[in-house]
């Protein structure tokens, strides 16, 4: 079985080579590929120098779903390992550990939450948002293809994995963060930005993009490890 890695990256160019060291480090991958659409920071050529393979378009394909799209396409793996380009202390031990339950076939999607403190009992829950997941290529290629846009993609893919009621396992992948939009864009876009992708997701139930017994899975189908 191969897993490879696909990270999507606009303008990281600050954490991108420490994500892909960590991605490098993983015991379960076989290639690690960064995909940067329009980066004007350098993104690209950071990812190259630490390792990475890149798929590079200088015109941006718009929203992070497409360049997962194309991160996907550029390789032919069993499975994929997501993992975004702005995550902070990501090791190579955080993805061992998302990959495990996937490899020894205890879970057909395994996913790492940022470690929230003492919100993490509650955040553990919940269906899981965040993009550092492993899941096999078909689940991807499952997923609507008028749904891989924008960033709702993870709601897309857990939605995948609820129909088929298949074993999700999550953990917290202690001591990671990453940099939010309010470090990206300043306080006053950041909490802006931060609050529409919020109400989005709040909205994807609501405006049946998403069924609820989609949300319903998560509440009680989880396998919580770590
Ligand atoms: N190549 C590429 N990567 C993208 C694009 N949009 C987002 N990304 C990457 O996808 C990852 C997650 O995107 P973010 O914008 O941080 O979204 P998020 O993590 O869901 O939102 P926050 O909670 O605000 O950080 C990061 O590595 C981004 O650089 C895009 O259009 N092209
Ligand atoms: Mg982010």
């Amino acid at each position: 079985m191969t897993i490879d890695v696909v990270i999507p990256a606009r303008n990281e160019a600050t954490t991108v080579a420490d994500v892909v060291a960590a991605a490098l480090g993983c015991r379960f991958a076989r290639e690690v590929v960064v995909v940067d659409d329009g980066s004007t920071d350098g993104t690209a050529e950071r990812a190259l120098a630490a390792g990475a393979k890149v798929v590079r378009r200088e015109t941006p394909t718009g929203s992070k779903a497409n360049a997962m799209e194309l991160g996907v396409a550029s390789t032919d793996s069993d499975a994929i390992l997501f993992c975004d380009a702005d995550v902070v202390g990501l090791t190579a031990t955080h993805l061992d550990d998302i990959c495990r339950p996937y490899v020894e076939g205890r879970a057909a999607m395994s996913v790492g939450w940022f470690d929230y403190g003492m919100l993490n009992p509650l955040v553990r829950r919940l269906p899981p948002t965040s993009g550092e997941r492993v899941v096999p290529r078909w689940v991807w290629d499952s997923v609507h293809p008028g749904k891989r846009t924008g960033y709702s993609i993870e709601i897309m893919i857990n939605e995948v994995i609820a129909e088929g009621r298949l074993p999700t396992t999550v953990r917290i992948m202690p001591g990671v963060t990453h940099r939010t939009k309010r470090h990206k864009l300043g306080a006053r876009k950041g909490y802006r930005e931060t609050w529409r992708m919020f109400w989005h997701l709040i909205g994807l139930p609501v405006r049946g993009v998403v069924r609820w017994r989609t949300c319903w899975f998560y509440l009680r189908g989880l396998t919580v490890e770590g």
